[in-house]
């Protein structure tokens, strides 16, 4: 594969809703987008880094920055040094050139990563809300619209109360909470609380860097506990499930690098009997066309945050958008590559700077 030229463009999107977290609010998106050629066909890829280094220490800027001066040139010069972290940077490039090898070879990417998985289940995150009223009433809208599990995120003062409400008034649904590491072990009896209400999972409950108070925890509570900003490669993996901090881990193609780390991690949870998910980082469609290509292996065995498009985006810059059936699913695309075709006219109306380099 001769790659002849690499485009990289930043993109503002406006989410449909404020997304809120334990570390901040998120609505205009800064998306960065990759896309390579070798002259007849085109690969895309989405660097998923946030607007600030508040889920990691990657942003917008770091990632436009460490691609523009090292990944990119370091790649088309063929004499790439090691570049240490910055995975959503690298992860966009490598993303767009399996996207790329899938067009050329004319195979579904989700065929090429070997997914066996043509259906895959959805789940939603639902972010803090304002009241807890509103958050039932987000919950009945996800349920009613087939998804087959939900994720609410957590912090300090919206938790215990707000997982015994949602429970009580959703006794059978798949729930689970995502904390963004905002505890830390002094907590351990609020989790013991929260243990109660049968929940699926209590995610990156702790610190962004931690495994051994994580194994600690898991060691006192009966929920499983489910690693996201802790693990950035298989290594981390290996080693977090070697001392028992989790029992789930989340993946996500940024955070490891690409596919081929995030398969790396795949793989060592499945020998190690650790179901996975794939978790979303608030995409636009071409990082969710990734997400969904991803989730068709073996042991993605666990609904991820990987839904519809127009949850995010009146309207989304793939065609069609990604769309969730009535039973929660989203079924495999059987065209090449990531399978959805890029909307390069609202690209170009949505973007607001970009560079060319060429081999
Ligand atoms: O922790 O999973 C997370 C969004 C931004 C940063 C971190 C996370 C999230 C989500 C949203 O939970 C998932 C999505 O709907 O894309
Ligand atoms: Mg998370």
């Amino acid at each position: 594969m001769f790659i002849k030229q690499i485009e990289m463009r930043e993109l503002h999107m406006r989410l449909l809703h404020p997304f809120e977290t334990s570390f901040g609010v998120t609505q205009e998106r800064r998306i960065l987008l990759l896309k390579v050629t070798d002259g007849a066909h085109a690969g895309w890829g989405e660097v998923t880094a946030g607007e600030g280094p508040f889920y990691s220490h990657e942003t917008a800027e770091t990632a436009w920055h460490v691609l523009r001066d090292f990944i990119i040139p370091g790649f088309l010069s063929r004499k790439a040094r090691e570049i240490r972290g910055h995975n959503m940077a690298k992860a966009g490039l490598e993303t767009a050139l399996w996207d790329l090898e899938a067009r050329i070879k004319y195979v579904p990417l989700w065929k090429l990563l070997g997914g066996t998985r043509e259906r895959i289940d959805c789940g939603v995150s639902i972010g803090i809300q304002p009241a807890i009223d509103k958050l039932l009433a987000e919950i009945d809208t996800e349920v009613k619209a087939g998804y087959r599990r939900i994720k609410i995120k957590i912090k300090p003062g919206w938790d215990v109360e707000v997982i015994r409400q949602v429970r009580a008034a959703f006794p059978n649904i798949k729930l689970m909470g995502d904390a963004n590491s905002a505890y830390t072990l002094a907590d351990v009896d609020l989790f013991k609380k929260m243990d109660k209400y049968n929940v699926m999972m209590f995610e990156q409950p702790l610190h962004h860097e931690d495994i051994i108070d994580h194994a600690e925890l898991q060691k006192q509570i009966d929920t499983p506990i489910c690693l996201d900003e802790s693990i950035h490669s298989a290594e981390d993996a290996r080693k977090a499930i070697k001392i028992g901090a989790c029992r789930i881990i989340n993946i996500k193609l940024g955070r490891v690098g690409g596919h081929r780390e995030a398969r790396a991690v795949h793989d060592v949870c499945r020998d190690n009997g650790i179901p996975v998910w794939c978790g979303g980082m608030l995409e636009s469609g071409i990082g969710r066309a990734h997400n969904v290509a991803l989730s068709s292996l073996e042991n993605f065995s666990l609904p991820g945050d990987v839904s519809a498009s127009k949850r995010y985006w009146v309207e989304d810059i793939i065609d069609p958008p990604v769309e969730v059936s009535s039973e929660g699913q989203i079924t495999q695309r059987s065209d090449p590559g990531i399978g959805y075709r890029v909307k390069e006219d609202l690209v170009e109306r949505l973007t607001v700077r970009s560079q060319l380099f060429t081999a």
